[in-house]
């Protein structure tokens, strides 16, 4: 039998259909204009099949034992992630409190023999992401809990409606709950120049209107610009346990968290 623990990141890719290696050649130019077009579009990208099968089945191996170290945190709070405005009336966006309930592996509980880890710290997966995000250099996060996370997400779990404070993030889906735990998202509800509030409040309460799920397909590399696209994870059912493998890059070197925002997150700080 082949030893999965010795596969290269590269094998863990389907390179016939994502041809990342070359990002010269004209195949991956392609590609990474076509992932370009969809951000600019929607602010999502999505690379079905990314992963290959039998790789999807070696990281969900290894991500059920990492999910006994996940860290399990309930908060409430608005959209925005900021304490609510209690000037504003109780039904503004503002103001809107919801739970999220999720539990969390932090990067450094990844042991170095980790696929997952290896393939978060392989340079042509992050120069590929990078060209397909307008062709931008990017930098690990600096944080030693942030930069790569295991989502543990068990029966009663979800996010609530959120923008997110990174200007994107890479997620790479690795099994699905038995019921719920979509990913729903409205394409740029909001830009830096209008919040557009009456929208958010009829979403808020319960509006469909202009909510695009994103089926969870184990194996799909997802491009998500979340700080001007709320989203959510609808709640998950039964006894199977949502995993997804959250990839933290950005644009410039030494991201870090706060102190405050570990402690929320992974329970400990530096
Ligand atoms: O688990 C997911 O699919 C999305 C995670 C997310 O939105 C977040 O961590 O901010
Ligand atoms: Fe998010």
């Amino acid at each position: 039998m082949h030893d999965t623990s010795r596969l290269s990141p590269s094998e863990l890719i389907d390179l016939a259909r994502y041809p990342i290696l070359d990002l010269e050649s004209d195949a991956a130019c392609a590609l990474t204009s076509r992932c370009r077009a969809q951000l600019d579009a929607t602010g999502a990208c999505e690379l079905p099949g990314f992963i290959t099968r039998s790789a999807v089945d070696l990281l969900v191996r290894e991500s059920d034992i990492l999910a006994a170290r996940a860290f399990h945190s309930v908060a409430t709070g608005t959209p925005y992630l900021t304490t609510p405005d209690l000037s504003l009336p109780a039904d503004h966006p503002r103001r809107i409190m919801d739970n999220t309930s999720v539990g969390v592996v932090a990067y450094d509980l990844f042991p170095p023999e980790s696929a997952t880890r290896r393939l978060y710290e392989w340079d042509p997966l992050m120069k590929f992401i990078g060209a397909a995000l307008h062709e931008r250099r990017l930098y690990r996060y600096a944080d030693p809990f942030g930069a790569l996370n295991l989502a543990v997400m068990s029966e009663g779990d979800r996010l609530h409606w959120h923008y997110d404070m990174a200007d994107f993030v890479t997620s790479i889906a690795l099994r699905a709950a038995e019921r719920g735990g979509d990913f729903e998202y409205v394409p740029l509800i909001r830009s830096a120049a209008d919040e557009n509030y009456p929208r958010v409040q009829k979403l808020l309460l319960g509006s469909n209107e202009g909510v695009v799920r994103v089926p969870m397909t184990p194996g799909t590399l997802l491009l998500f610009e979340g700080r001007n696209s709320i989203h959510r994870v609808t709640p998950i059912g039964g006894a199977i346990t949502r995993l997804v493998a959250l990839l933290a890059y950005d644009t410039k070197p030494g991201t870090r968290s706060t102190r405050h925002l570990q402690m929320a997150r992974y329970g400990r700080s530096e």
